[in-house]
């Protein structure tokens, strides 16, 4: 993976974000998907997120992975300026614990769309299985890891109703 031009871009609002952004590229290393990860703020830094999005697809991304918390815009302003796919992650960083974000993220206007997860770690977990899915249309061994991954979460089920059942 490593030296591999990256595949999916995780971007996020502020480095408060980063202990929940990281589940996704945990996910991505996992099935050895090169990623990018980058802060920026739709907000705070609207110039340099525009850019982002702009100059995303030509540099080779596939998918954006977009994560903020609050008044969350940060995926739906990727989304407005970019026909790649976008996934959203709302963050529980404010005193609605994600609720807020969650309504930012999800509720775009007919034209523009953001794939939106679960708030908070789950969401960004799932984001990262969710772009090595999208990869997996047109990739035979990424298809064949992300059955092999569900396998693994069976197996674990299993596992621990057996460690259960000793008690
Ligand atoms: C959002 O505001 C960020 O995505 C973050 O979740 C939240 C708080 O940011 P900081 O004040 O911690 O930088 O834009």
């Amino acid at each position: 993976m490593a030296g591999k031009k990256p595949l999916v871009g995780i971007i996020m609002g502020s480095d408060s974000d980063l202990s929940v952004m990281e589940e996704a590229a945990r996910m991505l290393k996992e099935f050895n998907i090169p990623y990018e990860i980058t802060i920026s703020s739709a907000h705070r830094t609207p110039q340099r997120t525009a850019d982002y999005a702009k100059t995303a697809e030509r540099r080779g991304i596939r998918i954006i992975i977009a994560g903020a918390g609050s008044a969350a815009h940060l995926a739906g302003f990727i989304a407005g300026q970019t026909t790649l796919p976008i996934i959203g992650v709302p963050i529980d960083s404010s005193t609605l614990n994600g609720l807020d974000a969650l309504l930012s993220t999800v509720q775009m206007p007919g034209g523009i769309p953001v794939a939106t997860m679960a708030i908070g770690k789950a969401g960004a977990k799932n984001a990262g299985i969710y772009a090595a899915q999208v990869l997996a249309l047109s990739d035979g061994g990424l298809r064949a890891a992300l059955k092999a991954y569900r396998k693994k979460l069976a197996r674990q089920v299993e596992a621990k109703s057996s460690r259960l059942k000793r008690h």
